[in-house]
């Protein structure tokens, strides 16, 4: 019976695996450089996307797809920036899939697009073992989800390309060491690249949006080499 139910789990996330090649596929031709951006509810994804997209749409051309369980708040933060911006309910899942994302694709024109961010639904475990065939995987943290998160939650600590602690201004209030919790990433995984960030703070902002552009160029670089 146990078998049973680990076989069916392997399916899904080869037939996952699939249909995010084909999906990574899709994004090479067109060079799109594209951002799985997971993390914690409430942890700052959205307006760390904001950011991004504030400082970089006057020279990408930016689109989103905002993962939610439900409702479409996120994606209208996101449209006010009159960028091509597609929400994505999961309803009762809590993660994005291939399948999800290979649909909303047929809604973006890839062929003039740059970067394509993609906000997956707020938690740290869910969204894992589904690729969507991104070229970054994200993970944004808070301090306010407390110093112990990290590793609570190991496995996508170590799966992610990135790794954001948003909201250390509010560290001291909520009487969390940041610098724990980055030790506690890099003893998980110790070449990630760790930025901590808080929206107040332009210099952090600056890191966490350059590292996005260092990566799309060298993304378009090495595709058209
Ligand atoms: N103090 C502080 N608050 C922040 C910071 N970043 C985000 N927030 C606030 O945290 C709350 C949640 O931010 P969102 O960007 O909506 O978080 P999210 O991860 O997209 O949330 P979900 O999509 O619901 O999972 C908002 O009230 C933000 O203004 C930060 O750096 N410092
Ligand atoms: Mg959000």
């Amino acid at each position: 019976m146990l078998m049973h139910v680990i076989n069916i789990g392997h399916d899904v996330f080869k037939a996952n695996d699939k249909i995010a090649e084909k999906n990574r596929k899709k994004l090479d031709k067109h060079l799109v450089f594209s951002l799985n951006v997971m993390g914690a509810i409430g942890s700052g994804k959205t307006t760390l996307i904001e950011e991004a997209i504030r400082h970089l749409k006057d020279r990408y051309n930016i689109a989103v797809i905002a993962g939610d369980v439900i409702a479409e708040m996120d994606a209208s933060r996101f449209r006010k920036f009159g960028i091509p911006t597609i929400p994505v309910n999961t309803g009762k899942e809590c993660h994005l899939d291939a399948k999800l994302v290979e649909k909303a694709l047929n809604d973006i024109d890839l062929a003039t697009t740059d970067l394509l961010l993609i906000e997956n639904v707020g938690n740290l475990i869910c969204p894992v073992d589904f690729n969507l065939g991104e070229h970054l995987r994200v993970v944004i943290v808070s301090v306010t989800e407390g110093d112990d998160i990290i590793l609570k939650h190991p496995m996508i600590f170590k799966t992610a390309e990135l790794a954001v602690i948003n909201k250390v201004d509010i560290a001291h209030a909520v009487d969390v060491d940041a610098e724990k919790m980055k030790n506690d990433i890099l003893s998980l995984s110790p070449s990630v690249p760790v930025i901590l960030t808080s929206k107040y703070d332009r210099e952090s902002l600056e890191s966490w949006i350059g590292f996005i552009e260092k990566e799309l160029r060298e993304m378009q670089r090495n595709k058209v080499d």
